[in-house]
């Protein structure tokens, strides 16, 4: 119902009365009053006045549903978008609650307190600072599929950023990178049963609003954000609807015929390792080598001193030889 009244809301330039509102929804006016208070305690301003009613001053910086549903154009990714002002992970609780929700389902989180990177390395996620959203998919697909679905939301970001006139490279498998910095990185976990995929969860974080100070001292050689890069404070809601508007295209396609020619590509021409030496770091064990390219099943093709070699996008970090990341 908040949801409800607050469309109404929108939808109003000027007052909206009391009396009005309970009319349309069949509500009393003191349930009204409440559910106004609610939009109140979610950060939305709206001024009430004695026998004029309520109106809209302005919403809050949060990506909720009811601030992208405009801009939003999907299909399946977004059916549903579950908020959280704050959350330890937006993928741990995607996985919690996969199982009860369709596929599409978005977990989005204003902050995260133990944002998960890859191999348990930990992802900064300050408050309204950034982008911090899980999709929670159920291909019918192979197990085998599934590291090409990081390159899908690889793509999805590089093509969000975009849609907003920011350039950026991919790196192969996870990162996005500006000015050789890291700016988002994505994090791909599956759950699977006898070779039959249960659901994957594709988190994506995204540095956005944070000022160079915000970013950790430690990292400050290494990330980057697209205020940082771009000079200018970047609508979250834009980009947030501009990425899953992407995923969903993509991920259309690769459920068409898992046909992912078009994110491979477009992989492949904003790389920034492809043609580069780097060190390939698996293990523990760092190995020298140049990288040729990414083959049809989005794997690297990297040819050492010993010869040419696929390398798998689980367990390993790519770094290119000059540069931090
Ligand atoms: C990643 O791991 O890049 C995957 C990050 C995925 C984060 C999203 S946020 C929404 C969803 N929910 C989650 O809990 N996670 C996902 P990896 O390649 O392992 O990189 C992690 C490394 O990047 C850390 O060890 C740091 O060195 C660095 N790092 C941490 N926070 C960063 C940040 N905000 N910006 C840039 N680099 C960061």
């Amino acid at each position: 119902m908040k949801h409800k009244i607050l469309d109404r809301l929108h939808e109003e330039k000027g007052f909206l009365s009391g009396e009005k509102l309970s009319e349309e929804f069949g509500l009393s006016r003191t349930a009204i009053w409440k559910h106004v208070k609610a939009l109140k305690a979610d950060g939305y301003q709206i001024e009430s006045v004695t026998r004029k009613g309520y109106k809209l001053v302005s919403s809050p910086d949060i990506v909720n549903y009811d601030e992208i549903k405009e801009i939003l154009h999907t299909k399946i990714i977004g059916g549903k978008m579950i908020h959280f002002n704050s959350l330890e992970s937006t993928n741990k609780t995607a996985k919690e609650v996969a199982v009860v929700n369709d596929e599409g389902t978005v977990v989005v989180a204003e902050q995260q307190t133990k944002g998960k990177g890859r191999l348990g390395r930990e992802w900064i996620s300050p408050n309204r600072k950034g982008l911090y959203f899980s999709v929670i998919l159920k291909p019918d697909t192979d197990p085998t599929k599934v590291a090409k679905l990081t390159l899908l939301g690889a793509a999805s970001v590089n093509r969000g950023l975009l849609d907003l006139g920011i350039q950026s490279l991919i790196k192969w498998p996870n990162d996005i990178v500006i000015n050789g910095k890291k700016v988002a990185g994505i994090l791909t976990e599956m759950s699977c049963e006898l070779g039959t995929i249960n659901h994957i969860i594709i988190g994506i974080g995204i540095n956005v609003n944070q000022s160079k100070e915000e970013i950790p001292y430690d990292l400050r050689d290494r990330a980057t954000s697209l205020l940082m890069e771009s000079g200018k404070a970047i609508n979250r809601k834009e980009l947030f609807a501009a990425i899953l508007n992407r995923l969903d295209q993509f991920y259309m396609e690769f459920l068409q015929d898992e046909n992912m020619d078009g994110v491979l590509e477009i992989c492949r021409e904003n790389s920034a390792v492809i043609g580069k030496d780097v060190l390939v770091i698996q293990g523990g064990n760092s190995r020298k080598g140049h990288v040729v390219g990414i083959n049809h099943s989005g794997e690297l093709q990297v040819r050492f001193d010993t010869g040419l070699e696929t390398v798998f996008s689980g367990e390993v970090s790519i770094r290119k030889e000059d540069e931090y990341i």
